[in-house]
């Protein structure tokens, strides 16, 4: 069975060649492009960021893997061929990982911790008025996915008054849940760090518009791990300088890596991470990969398919 792979290219192939030979011994792992692969041997496909038209191209394909979680990299491809079974990548260590990544995003938003290495930079000693705490300070998480509900319930955890925002209803512990359009304004105005985990979607890109944005609290802050698709990055940094919002932390950017020129590199109210919020090893991937490949081959219900009804 041929998997060709697209994901951090000919260097990473020696890596997913291990990894896969631990959980798929079975399978004859090629790297995306080799010219020795003729087209129509390719039955499954592990891709980030495939090019346009590219997967069309492999007419026996029986399912495309995302290595990631989010999909918006391959449906991008206006030649999706439709009907191929589309997959995102889920782990445990996606979710813990991203959970960690938020809650050490949410106490560095809530502790003005940006501000604080600038300060260090500058060798300036800037000490705060008082400390905030969590158990004060009230977290929007907005997604409530996998990812997205277990960060929340982690935030919980921690002490955060919680709560989420999602398009269908919830009944979660410990967390306040709202749905549906109608009822993001009330989110919103309750949020003094806002957590971004939406999948891009057609109904998500640009919600985080000036509008929205400005129903956050005063001085509240915005953390994306989602896509840089949700966040109008030229309201973000407006509001910012206005005062308006307090900081920001963003992990996800329109292009990666984010240009040398990019105002957010050094606007004094942001945190730029590399888009390393939850990235699970090729390892743990290709064991992923694995499993669902052999639901696949079973004839067996997949998982975490991708729901075009939903757009996510
Ligand atoms: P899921 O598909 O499991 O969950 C999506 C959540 O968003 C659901 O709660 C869904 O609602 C909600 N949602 C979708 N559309 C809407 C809408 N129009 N209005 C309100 N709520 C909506 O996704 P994951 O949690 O697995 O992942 C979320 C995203 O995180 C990924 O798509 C990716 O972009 C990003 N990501 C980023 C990473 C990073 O390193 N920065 C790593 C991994 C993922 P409902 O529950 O009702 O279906
Ligand atoms: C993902 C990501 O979608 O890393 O998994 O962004």
């Amino acid at each position: 069975m041929l998997v060709m792979i697209k994901s951090g290219g000919a260097q990473a192939m020696p890596a997913w060649r291990e990894a896969f030979a631990n959980a798929l011994p079975e399978a004859d792992v090629r790297c995306w492009g080799d010219p020795g692969v003729p087209p129509e041997a390719v039955r499954y496909a592990l891709v980030w960021e495939p090019e346009r038209g590219a997967l069309a191209r492999f007419p026996n394909l029986r399912m495309v893997i995302s290595t990631g979680a989010g999909l918006d990299h391959v449906l991008a491809d206006a030649h999706y061929p439709h009907g191929v079974p589309l997959a995102r990548m889920i782990l445990p260590e996606t979710r813990d990982g991203m959970a960690e990544f938020v809650a050490m995003g949410t106490l560095m938003l809530m502790r003005d911790m940006g501000t604080v290495a600038r300060n260090q930079a500058a060798r300036r000693w800037q000490t705060m008025p008082f400390t905030p705490l969590a158990r004060r300070t009230r977290v929007g998480v907005m997604g409530l996915g996998a990812l997205g509900l277990h960060a929340a319930r982690y935030l919980a955890g921690m002490g955060f008054e919680v709560s989420g925002w999602s398009r269908s209803p919830k009944s979660i512990a410990g967390v306040a849940s709202y749905h549906a359009m109608a009822n993001l304004p009330v989110f919103l105005r309750r949020a003094d760090i806002l957590v971004n985990l939406l999948p891009q979607t057609a109904d998500t890109v640009g919600l985080l518009n000036r509008q929205r944005l400005s129903m956050l609290p005063r001085g509240a802050r915005l953390l994306n791990a989602g896509r840089a698709g949700h966040v109008v990055h030229e309201d973000l940094l407006a509001l910012l300088d206005e005062g308006h919002l307090g900081g920001a932390l963003l992990d996800v950017f329109e292009a990666e890596p984010l240009p040398p020129g990019s105002p957010l590199w050094t606007h004094p109210g942001v945190i730029v991470t590399p888009h390393c919020a939850a990235t699970p090893s090729r390892a743990d991937r290709a064991h992923r990969a694995a499993q669902l490949i052999r639901l696949a081959e079973a004839g067996a219900p997949v998982p975490d398919l991708y729901v075009p009804a939903r757009g996510y």
